[in-house]
């Protein structure tokens, strides 16, 4: 049961984008299926942020920007690993685009991530290097929100760090289960739910 208070609950819409859904670059299984539970979620806040991974053609996190690196392999990066992906959401591209039927009018916020060339943004909050705010913190600060709900695409990836951010700068969280889908690469998702349950990130099925 997710009880709604619009002044100091915010959604945040992650990465509801075409690459993330069928047919997409980096597509995830079933991703299509959160795009109706989070248009309904949308609908019931005030504060509603639609992230939208918006990267450079040079991406440092595209595989085919490092010789002889193969999608899903591993880099060492300065700031830590760093997953290698196949080149997905490039800036004014197609599959950087929001899915057709996403209610984006809905959102009041749209933040771009990842369009740093040298550091990936899996967190709505940080980038990759854990140091590098996107300013949301502030935001949703300034606008009185204390909690935040969070849905949509991965939810091994971008929901996850979204969520452990969020409780690490002091909001509570709760990610709806029902309405995001994973990648689930090497135990990932397996390892996000783990973390969460740690970081005290509330978990529900549904929004219902
Ligand atoms: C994502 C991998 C690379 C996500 C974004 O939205 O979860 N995953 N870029
Ligand atoms: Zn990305």
């Amino acid at each position: 049961m997710l009880r709604i208070d619009r002044d100091r609950d915010a959604f945040l819409a992650i990465d509801v984008q075409n690459d993330f859904c069928a047919g997409g670059a980096l597509a995830v299984a079933d991703g299509d299926a959160v795009v109706a539970p989070v248009n309904a979620l949308m609908a019931r806040f005030t504060h509603v942020v639609a992230t939208q991974d918006w990267h450079p053609a040079d991406h440092a996190s595209f595989a085919a920007n490092h010789a002889g690196a193969a999608p899903f392999s591993t880099l060492a990066m300065p700031y830590g690993p760093q997953t290698l992906w196949p080149t997905h959401c490039v800036q004014g591209t197609p599959g950087a685009g929001f899915h057709p039927s996403f209610a984006l009018d809905r959102a009041t916020v749209i933040l771009r991530k990842g369009f740093r060339a040298e550091v990936d943004s899996y967190s709505a909050f940080y980038e990759n290097d854990k140091a590098t705010p996107t300013g949301l913190a502030g935001l949703l600060r300034e606008r009185g929100v204390e909690r935040v709900i969070v849905a949509g695409l991965a939810t091994d990836f971008c929901v996850s760090f979204t969520a452990l951010d969020a409780r690490r700068l002091g909001f509570e969280v709760c990610v709806v289960i029902g309405a995001c889908r994973a990648i689930d690469l090497n135990g990932s998702l397996g390892a996000a739910r783990g973390a969460w349950a740690q970081a005290g990130v509330a978990v529900v099925e549904s929004g219902a």
